[in-house]
């Protein structure tokens, strides 16, 4: 289906949803947040894709949501339409593993939308940024509880509380990136990520998903309970017997998602 907003290509397994609003440094408006949101379910529901990476430019992941549309909305248009509550859950429901490939500002709700991604690859020019302060608001789709999750309170706080940036490299210190490559390897370093995840099992790739993300969200008994189900559970698989007896035989697993 055609899309105005973002380009989605899918190729090995991978699809690469890239924000493409370039006039306005990929500014989150209404039609790109309902296009990234159809276009992930696609990607979801679609067999052959078993990652997704999410990209922008080489100036912009995403400036933040836009503001010239924000601006025109009232309380009472924000609150009863939930605004930004609905595009935030059809991210959250996507159960395949999703990269988000950062290079240039990811400031506002484009560095909530990186911090909802799985994993963070980030480009040596990436800025992040929580700068909904300067605007008279503050954050609106998870980042004052992302943020302080990834980078704890101290540099949380800093961040919502004076609107600056943070480079690349303090990002990766903080725990905010997984890492940092040079600007013109950034997609090459993710893809290549995404590729190595294609390569196991969607099975264990999702159960991963769903363990380590329930770390946010219960006690460490818990978690630990429920990882451990999960493991049990994908003793049924078929997968589970391919991977064991392929180490074993000294061999590259086949594995069918079964
Ligand atoms: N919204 C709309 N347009 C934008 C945005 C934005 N967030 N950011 C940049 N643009 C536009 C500019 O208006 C400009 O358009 P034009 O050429 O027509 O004047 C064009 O993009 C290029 O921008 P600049 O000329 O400003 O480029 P610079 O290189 O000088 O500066 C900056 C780059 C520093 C990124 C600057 O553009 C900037 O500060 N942008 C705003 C950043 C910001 O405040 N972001 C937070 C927005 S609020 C928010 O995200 C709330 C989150 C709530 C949930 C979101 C869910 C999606």
């Amino acid at each position: 289906m055609a899309y105005k907003t973002i380009i989605v290509e899918v190729d090995d397994h991978v699809a690469l949803i890239k924000l493409n609003r370039p006039d306005a440094l990929n500014a989150l408006n209404s039609q790109l947040l309902e296009e990234l949101g159809r276009a992930l379910r696609d990607a979801e529901a679609n067999e052959k894709v078993r990652c997704i990476v999410i990209t922008g430019s080489e100036k912009a992941f995403a400036a933040g949501a836009d503001i010239k549309e924000m601006s025109e909305k009232s309380f009472v248009d924000a609150f009863t339409s939930d605004l930004f509550g609905p595009e935030s859950n059809a991210i959250e429901r996507i159960r395949k593993p999703i990269i988000a490939a950062v290079s240039g500002y990811a400031l506002g709700g484009g560095c909530e939308l990186a911090m909802m991604c799985d994993f963070i690859i980030a480009s040596d020019t990436a800025k992040f940024g929580q700068p909904e302060v300067n605007l008279g608001v503050l954050a609106g789709l998870g980042g004052t509880q992302r943020l302080t999750r990834f980078v704890g309170k101290s540099k949380s706080m800093e961040m919502h509380l004076t609107g600056r940036f943070m480079d690349a490299e303090e990002a990766e210190r903080s725990g905010l990136v997984s890492r940092v490559v040079p600007a013109k390897k950034l997609m090459e370093e993710a893809m290549s990520a995404a590729q190595k995840i294609t390569e196991k099992s969607l099975l264990s790739t999702m159960a991963v998903k769903e363990a380590v993300n329930r770390s946010y969200e219960t006690t460490l008994r818990e978690g630990t309970l429920h990882e451990r189900r999960l493991f049990h559970a994908l003793f049924a698989s078929e997968d589970k017997a391919e991977g064991m007896s392929a180490f074993l035989d000294k061999r590259e697993a086949q594995f069918r998602d079964k």
